[in-house]
């Protein structure tokens, strides 16, 4: 059985299309509960364009499912998950685009997409 090789995830680029906000959004990602990036601050603003992300997540089993959230960071209120990234992690390639799947709780207006692609470790 030769599967079990480790799959490296590279997050390239996401790509605003519409923010939530008027102008920009302070945008953050999670991964399993755990904050992704940036990381050297506590959000990054986002307007309409693409932003290069460079993010690597490691030692990935073929066949995992990954839901990547990107949330909002508000400054007066509670921060708003506006949706997730939902990723299947399968076999290298790429690079893939994703749009997000709206949080219609927290939004119906921002429009993202990302850009991943997938490596042997
Ligand atoms: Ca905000």
């Amino acid at each position: 059985m030769e599967n079990r090789r480790k799959l490296l995830l590279k997050l390239l680029n996401i790509y605003c299309y519409l923010t939530d906000e008027a102008g920009s959004d302070e945008i953050y990602l999670i991964v399993n509960n755990q904050k992704i990036w940036p990381v050297d601050r506590t959000f990054h603003q986002i307007r309409p364009g693409r932003t290069t992300i460079l993010v690597e997540l490691k030692e990935y089993d073929p066949g995992t499912p990954l839901d990547i959230e990107v949330w909002d960071y508000d400054y007066l209120s509670r921060n708003d998950l506006l949706g997730i990234f939902p990723i299947l992690l399968d076999e290298p390639g790429g690079p893939y685009l994703t749009d997000m799947r709206q949080n219609r709780m927290e939004t119906r207006k921002a429009r993202y997409s990302i850009e991943w692609e997938l490596d042997y470790l």
